[in-house]
């Protein structure tokens, strides 16, 4: 019988480029980042700004791509896109079976999967009405009904995880960052920057990830960047 084996891939060959948006707003290039920085994976960065001329030309040059992150993992003379951070948290995970992308237990591992698949599908007027911005932190903005309503699903998919799995924590499956966190980082980002209040757990986990040295090295580099993208900036206090 031919068995698929991971050790089919050699993790020595690979080579790893990982494409990411505008550090200050890019929700998504966060995600990217954390599915690969605190794991230990070596990979060569490049941010390319969003909706300027350079952004049609990475995308040109890697066609399936259209979105960031978007990873162009090289083995040899193959080239493979992966733009999509589902797909770059599970081939992270073939690839490197041991970095803890996913957690170690099945049934954490399935919740994990639920999670991220919710955030990667649903919560469209956080999204719409909350973008990221590193760059700034409002104290008057009153989240929508809609957006509200997103904001109490999380933090009730917060709890029921960090009940069952959680432990002492910090992070949602327990003390080793993993997938998940990754994906709800920017939801953490998003929560800062708009000065929403959380109940004590789900604060203590949103500063968690935000403290991250991985999350800080990504908000850095934001703060740094001289693009502006006026639609992602509010004039209000
Ligand atoms: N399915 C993608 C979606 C990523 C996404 O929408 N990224 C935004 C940046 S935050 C983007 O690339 N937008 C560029 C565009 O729509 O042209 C993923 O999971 O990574």
């Amino acid at each position: 019988m031919l068995r698929c084996s991971y050790a089919l891939y050699s993790e020595e060959t690979m080579r790893y480029q990982l494409v990411l948006g505008n550090q200050a707003y890019s929700s998504w290039s966060l995600r990217g980042w954390l599915l690969l920085e605190p794991f230990g994976i070596d990979f060569a960065l490049e941010v390319v700004p969003l909706y300027v001329p350079e952004y049609q030309q990475f995308v040109d040059a890697n066609f399936p791509a259209t979105t960031v992150p978007t990873l162009l993992a090289f083995e040899g003379d193959e080239k493979l896109t992966i733009w999509d951070s589902l797909a770059i948290a599970e081939f992270v995970h073939e690839h490197h079976p041991d970095a803890g992308i996913w957690p170690a237990d099945s049934h954490a591992r399935a919740a994990a999967r639920c999670l991220c698949a919710e955030m990667h599908s649903s919560y469209a007027a956080l999204r719409s009405t909350m973008p990221v911005n590193v760059r700034r932190e409002y104290s008057s903005f009153k989240p929508s009904p809609e957006a509200q309503a997103d904001i109490d699903r999380i933090e009730s998919l917060w709890h029921w995880a960090g009940t069952r799995w959680g432990g002492a924590g910090p992070y949602l499956f327990g003390e080793d960052f993993c997938a998940v966190d990754a994906f709800y980082a920017p939801v953490a980002s998003r929560l800062r920057t708009y000065g929403v209040s959380l109940g004590a757990e789900s604060q203590a986990y949103a500063d968690a990830l935000l403290a991250h040295p991985a999350t800080e090295a990504f908000y850095r580099a934001g703060q740094r960047e001289s693009w502006v993208l006026q639609f992602n900036e509010f004039d209000m206090a």
